[in-house]
This record gives structure tokens, sequence and C-alpha cells, in this order.
């Protein structure tokens, strides 16, 4: 017996209570059944869910529940991304220790998601920041140092003078810190690299195979990755007792003839040597220190102003042996091909710029074959203006001016001229990744420790496997300056070398948390296997991921890394696969008055109050059905409470209802129109709602599709003499199982009243997500049109399976078609199958 009034408290409380004591979701490594392992981005815990999790968890919820009714054997945990900022933040800002405070939120957290109803195999929990989880993220990194794949070098870091750490390049937003906002500086530093620049290839050729996954996020990938293929070439130096030559990467070696000047950047080694005993060495010191104290990002966006200085020297260009000045200039970026670029104004909008400041010659050397002549002032002419040319000409066209090329297509010329280079070596092709190695050192605490020892005699040596993990010591006072807080524990610092067993250093930078989630998917499949990461019998069963979800906003790095490491993990033989994920659906973002719900701005809604207010169910009905899952859900208080209303309806209509179904039920189960109508709409929503859940998770069509069944069932019961019980009881069986993913708490409730034995999510219940019949979609008559000499001319209602012959006898005899066609001749009767009759007539 239901209850009368709809008491979400009462009913999520008794499921979630029977779901998680008798284990329905917990998954067993083997079935006959076909696995699915769907999963969603694990959250930082950072102390209470928010908006955002409700959302991205509610899309994962469903897709798992319906996957399970579909008859899969699903994988489908949680687990917590829990090194990281925040915590180390609180140590220094309220005194709670890293591990207390984020033990403690996870604990909060756990809680929270619990009372949303989420079908997690709890068991399967991960933890990053635990010993039993990070022991293996040090044995990855022991394992990439072996291989070379992770390696230690000085470079020029990101540095934010407010969180006083290194940021990756990807951290840095717009020149300031990604979580304080702090405008980002440089420093030297020795820091720890994973070489991902080896596999830029094979992580671009893998994109490929990502069928499913949405092409946004693979063009993010593959511009990242930004593979440029071109040449390099060698301008030979005109300074003394240097007879080297200065090497440029271009993509476009058929603009070699139109080059005027060289482009160096401000770190390039030769800047200081080149202006070394000229009239520039002032101008070029205080031109490079100026620059180096900007950071990268907004000194090379687009926007940033062309600045630069004259060398004072000169190079040789190699094909026509003209002098050409080499300047320093701020865009270009000594990490990327050789740090120096042959500089081509009439083609390249950047360099004419420059050349537009600094009067630099422009020389045209490609022409749009279909365009009036452009026209540049040619090298060494005495008149330095821009000409004519109001931007750079960068597509392709015809040679001219270019010696012996001249008059070839620009696209032929590139691999000519690369050619001819090579021949005279003077150049040869080359390809270039924009990519940058993976920088993964960081001067904090709360990390994972990097597993290495330094000896003063052996080296850099790896902590042995068996003495792993390097625990994060206790004892170390948080006081948010300073470098590395690790070395500050006297006891964590001193250890014995491996090799030599004297007295080493550890090392005592952690490692980005990035590092940490780039393999947290994996471990889901063995979560306490204690002699290896990841069993590989039951990878080879569980991986990969068959469904991930998440934002957007990881697109490019979370899911860079997660690549890189699963290839070097299967080159590792730690797993088989070598893609991560097959489907990806990337979330939209909750937004309130016009901006994405966040603290700063004050306008975010507490899921606590909304489950606490409403139950677990609307939340998760309302942030369904109110927009697509890719795209942004605008926040509506009046969503929220239609979707309880919705749900309060359903539930009053059971409790009326649920008397007549305990009659035995006849067949066929309905004989009346009106019934027949009923299972009808029925079968088509089924279809409907299976197509919109198959084809990209369109949940919020498919919350529509059940909201009109249900006004078409409760139009139906507001006459119980017409009511037929089979009829009825389909209908409401077939409700009730459509709406559980989506709802699961009120489904189990009145899958019961039903007088169901076995509840729904049930592991041991057959398969249970309805099918329909297609002929039950179709209705049991169906209009034709009559039309005489193609105009129309009368209607005939036939029953829906008459052949062809009779309908059109039909048509014939039709009293208002008779008097059209009464002193004709009728030439042609034609049938269109299941539209219309055409009488030709005359
Ligand atoms: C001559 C040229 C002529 C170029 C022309 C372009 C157009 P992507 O596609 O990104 O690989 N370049 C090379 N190294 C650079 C660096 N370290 N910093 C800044 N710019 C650099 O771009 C390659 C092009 O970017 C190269 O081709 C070079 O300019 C410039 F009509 O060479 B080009
Ligand atoms: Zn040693």
């Amino acid at each position: 017996m239901l209850n009368n009034q709809y008491d979400p408290k009462a009913i999520e409380k008794k499921w979630q209570g029977i779901w998680s004591e008798q284990k329905y979701f917990k998954s067993e490594d083997a079935s006959d059944k076909p696995k699915y392992f769907c999963l969603e981005m694990f959250p930082y815990p950072s102390g209470k869910i928010h908006m955002g999790h409700v959302r991205v968890y509610a899309i994962g919820d469903v897709i798992s529940r319906y996957k399970r009714l579909r008859g899969f054997h699903l994988l489908h945990p949680m687990g917590w991304d829990s090194f990281g900022l925040p915590a180390e933040n609180a140590a220094i800002q309220k005194g709670i220790h890293p591990a207390e405070w984020t033990l403690r939120n996870i604990a909060a957290m756990r809680e929270q998601l619990k009372s949303m109803g989420l079908s997690y195999d709890w068991d399967r929990e991960v933890t990053t920041c635990l010993p039993d989880y990070y022991r293996w993220t040090q044995w990855f990194f022991i394992k990439m140092f072996e291989k070379g794949l992770a390696y230690k070098k000085k470079s020029s870091v990101n540095w934010c003078p407010s969180c006083l750490t290194v940021l990756a390049n990807e951290q840095v937003e717009e020149g300031k810190c990604w979580r304080c906002e702090s405008v980002v500086g440089q420093k030297e530093l020795e820091q720890w690299f994973f070489k991902i620049t080896a596999y830029a290839e094979r992580l671009l050729e893998g994109c490929e195979r990502l069928t499913h996954w949405p092409e946004r996020v693979l063009t993010m990938q593959k511009n990242w990755i930004g593979k440029s293929i071109g040449a390099e070439i060698d301008f030979p130096l005109e300074i003394e007792d240097s007879r080297g030559a200065l090497r440029v990467f271009t993509t476009r070696p058929d603009t070699l003839f139109g080059a005027t000047f060289i482009s160096i950047a401000p770190e390039h080694p030769l800047a200081v040597i080149l202006a070394r005993n000229t009239p520039q060495e002032k101008a070029v010191g205080a031109f490079i220190e100026k620059i180096k104290a900007q950071d990268k990002e907004s000194r090379t966006s687009e926007l940033a102003e062309k600045e630069g200085v004259f060398t004072g020297s000169y190079a040789i260009h190699p094909l026509t042996g003209w002098k050409i000045p080499i300047w320093v200039a701020n865009f270009v970026l000594l990490e990327y091909g050789t740090g120096a670029v042959m500089a081509v104004p009439a083609h390249d909008q950047r360099d004419f710029e420059f050349a537009g400041k600094y009067h630099l010659p422009v020389k045209v050397v490609i022409q749009n074959p279909e365009a009036a002549l452009l026209s540049g002032p040619v090298l060494g002419s005495t008149d330095p203006q821009v000409g004519p040319m109001r931007e750079a000409y960068i597509a392709p066209g015809v040679l001219v001016d270019s010696g012996p090329f001249t008059g070839l297509p620009s696209e032929e010329a590139k691999g000519k001229i690369t050619e001819r280079l090579s021949n005279e070596r003077k150049g040869k092709a080359k390809i270039n990744y924009r990519i940058r190695d993976w920088g993964v050192s960081r001067q904090r605490y709360w990390g994972t420790p990097i597993p290495m020892i330094y000896c003063k005699d052996c080296g850099t040596v790896p902590v042995p496997e068996d003495r792993l993990p390097v625990i994060l010591p206790t004892d170390v006072p948080f006081t948010g300056k300073g470098g590395s807080p690790l070395a500050e524990s006297e006891k964590f610092v001193r250890a014995e070398c491996p090799r030599c067993h004297q007295e080493g250093r550890r090392e005592t930078d952690t490692m980005d948390t990035f590092v940490d989630s780039s393999w947290y998917f994996l471990r889901y499949v063995s979560p306490h296997a204690t002699d290896r990461p990841v069993d590989r019998k039951k990878g080879e069963f569980w991986l990969p991921v068959d469904q991930y979800v998440g934002g957007i906003e990881h697109a490019v790095l979370h899911l860079l890394y997660a690549r890189f490491f699963t290839k070097v993990l299967h080159d590792l033989e730690v797993i088989s696969i070598d893609e991560p994920f097959s489907s990806l659906l990337t979330q939209g973002m909750v937004i309130k008055d016009g901006a994405k719900m966040s603290k700063s701005k004050g306008n975010v809604v507490d899921p606590d109050y909304l489950i606490h207010q409403y139950g677990a169910d609307t939340s998760r009905l309302f942030s369904l059905f109110a927009a697509p899952p890719e795209k942004d859900l605008e926040w509506n208080d009046q969503g929220v409470e239609g979707s309880y209303r919705f749900l309060n309806k359903v539930w009053n209509l059971y409790t009326a209802f649920h008397e007549p179904f305990n009659r035995t039920v006849s067949s066929p189960l309905a004989g009346r129109a009106e019934g027949k109508a009923l299972l009808r709409k029925t079968h088509q929503t089924i279809k409907k709602i299976t197509e919109d859940m198959e084809k990209d998770f369109h949940f919020n069509t498919a919350v529509a599709a059940l909201m009109e069944l249900f006004n078409t069932v409760a139009d139906y019961v507001s006459r119980p003499e017409r009511v037929e019980p089979g009829a009825l009881k389909f209908t409401l069986e077939t409700f009730v199982l459509l709406l559980s993913p989506f709802a699961p708490h009120i489904a189990e409730e009145l899958w019961e009243s039903l007088g169901e034995k076995t509840p729904i999510f049930d592991p041991r219940s057959v398969r249970l997500w309805p099918a329909f019949d297609p002929e039950e979609l179709i209705a049991d008559e169906m209009v034709i049109v009559i039309q005489v000499n193609g105009k129309l001319r009368g209607k005939l209602q036939v029953p829906y399976h008459s052949d062809g012959e009779s309908i059109k006898q039909n048509a014939l005899n039709d009293p208002k078609i008779k008097e059209w066609i009464q002193d004709k001749r009728i030439h042609k009767v034609i049938y269109v199958e299941k539209k219309l009759v055409n009488i030709v007539a005359g």
C-alpha cells in the first residue's frame, strides 16, 4: 500500500538502505553479460558537493542504470582526486593538517553523494592521497624513469608568487594563476618532466580512432599536440670567428625568397653573441631583460604588440646570398622549432606587423592567381614603406620573384625548395610538434612524493620497489613560504643511497596532481591489489571505460595525460588497451543569473538544500530535464518545482489506481479504442525514450516523452468506466521502468506497489528495460488522400492493412469522388502506398 502523500525522504532512505545493504551495485569481476564501464570524472574533495557535481553524477547514474536494465554487467565506481593545493592552503590558513582536512571532506561528500542515490560500487572507492594508491603512482614514476620517460632538466618555469609554486603552462590563464589569479612570473629551477613528446604522434593518430568523442574535444587535443610539417633551413652567419649558421624552422619553405630578415627569441643563446661589439649591444641587453620579466602567454598572444631590436649582425640567405639582418623579437619562442624564424613579412602577419613597425623591407613572392597583383617594395628598395598591402597574403598561390622556382604553385614549391636545400646540405624536411614535455615537479607538500634519492657518488637513484611507498612525512610546518615544504623535514630528507648505502638526500618535490588522475580509472579494476597497480586479467575484462562523463574544462590536459599514461602503461604491459575512453560525454556548466555557479559570484544553490527540500529524485529529474547534457543548464526555481509536482502527480495516480491490477489480466490487453490508443502511446514512448538514450543521451527529451505519456494515462483514468485493467497495468508498469533510471527511488516504490516481488535494480532480476512492439506502434486505421487529376478531392478511412486494389475500388466508389469523375473516362488509378490514390480522368 502506498502512503497517501509522496514522502521522498522516507522512500529515498528506504531504498538507499536496501541498495547498500544488499550490495545491488557491487560488481563481480566476471559475468556472462556484456560488460559496461561507466565513469564520471572523480571530484576534488573540497568539502561539499555543488550543482555541477549533481549534474555530472546524475548523468552518469542515468546511463549506468539504463545500461543495467538493458542487460549489461556494470562497473560504476567513485573516488577522490584528493591531493592538491586547497588542502595545503587550509593547513596554512586554519592550521588543520591537509590529511585530516581531506579525509574529513571525503567523509562528508561521500554521504552527500550517497544521498543522491547513485549506483556506485562503493567497495571500489579510490583515494589518490592514500599510500595504497600513491605507492603505484610512485611505481609508475620509477618505471618511466627507467624508460627515459621521466627526466630532470633546468628550465624556466611559471612561478605563482602567491601560491609559491611552479605552475604548468596549462595552469596559467591569460598570464594569471588558474587558482588565485595572481600575475605569474618566471623562475629557473631543476624540474622533473614526463616525455609526453615521445608519444606526440601516437596521441595524434589515436584521435582518429576516437569516433565517439565530441569533435570539439578532438580538435582541441590535435591543436595542443600541434603537428607542423615544414623544413629546417640554415642561414650562414656573417660574424667574425663564427662560421656557423643560424637554423630556422618554417612551415613555408615556398616563401624562402621572400625572407627579408630573421627573428630570434630573446632567450636564444646567439642573441647576446650576435650583438657583442656592435653599436646594438646595449639595446639588445636591455630588450632581453625586459622580455624575460614577462610571461610567455601574454607575450606571444596574437593581440600582443610585436616588439624587437636589431642585433647589429647579419646572416646570408642560403639561395640568393643576400645579406639579411637578424633581429630579436618578443613573439619568437625559444622552445618551439629552433627558436629562430626566417621572417617573410609579405606572407606572415606577425612579420608583416613587425616590418611595418621597424621599416623593414617587404618582398612579395606568392601571388594570388585570381586577384590583382600584390606589390610591396623589394629588398634593398629605398622606400621602406609597407606599400599598398594592408595585411600579409597568407593563402597559397603562384611563386614570383623566386629564381628557378618562379611560376610554381606554392604547394608544389614547398617540396621542390626543400629538396634543393637538402641536396645542397643547407636544410632538410622537418616535422615539429607544439606540445612540450610535461613538467610534473611541484614545490608543494600535499602531493605524491617523487621517489628519488640523490647520492654524491651514484647520482639520481630510484627508491627500490620493495621500499615503496615513500610516505609523506607528518612533521612539516605549513608556513606558505619558501620552496618545497618537504625539505623542512630532516627525517624525510636524509636517506640512504640504495646502491652504495652512504647517506644521500631525497627529492623533496611532489608530483603534479594531474599525475594522480592520469591513471585512477585503471585502479578501479582492482582497487585492492597490493602486488600490482592494475590486475591485467581483470583489466582485460573491464577496460576500456565504455562511457566517460566530465566537464569540457578537461578537454585538453586531463584527457591528454590520461591517454598518454594509458599508452605508456600499455607499453609497460601493465594493461592491454592503449586508449582509455571509448566514448566521451562533456556536460555543460550550471548557470545562474547568467554566470557559472560559483562561490565568488554568490549565485550557488546548495544541493543539500535541494535534496532536503524536494528529494534526490526531484533534483536528479530536474537536472536531467532542464537541458541536453552537453549544453549549459540554466538554473530555474520553477523548473525544480515543476519536477517535484510531476513526481507528486505520478505518486497520486498510482495511489488511486493500484487496486485494479490485482485482478487477472486478460489477453489481448485492450479491446476498446481508448485502451488500444493507450497501448500505442506506451509503445511509442518506449521507442522514443530508447532512441533518446541510445543516441547522444538526450535525457531531456526522454523526460519530456515520459511526461507526455503520463498525461495520456492521467486522461485515460479520468473516466474509470472505460478503463481496461490489462491496458492500464501494462502502461503503469512500463512507465515505472522508463522512469527508473531518472528517479530510481520513487520508481522502486511504485514498482513494489504494483505487486512486484523483485526490485527493479536487484541484480538477480532479468533484463527489464521494456521493448516496444513495432506492430503496436501502428494505428488500426489510416487515412488515404484521394486526388482527381492531382487535385485533392476527398479522404478515405480504411483498415491499416488494406490492400491497394480494395483501396482503389473504395476511392472510385466514394460518393463525393463519383461526382468529380462521372462524365469522364478513367485513364489510370495510381495508389501511393499508405498515402494517396490519384485518379487520372478526362
Ligand atoms: C617562414 C614563414 C613564412 C612562416 C610564411 C609562416 C608563414 P606553426 O604552424 O605553428 O608550426 N615560427 C617558427 N618557429 C617559431 C618560434 N620559435 N616562435 C614563433 N614563431 C615561430 O608555425 C610555424 C611558423 O611559425 C614558421 O613558419 C615560422 O614562420 C614561425 F609566409 O617561417 B614561418
Ligand atoms: Zn650512492
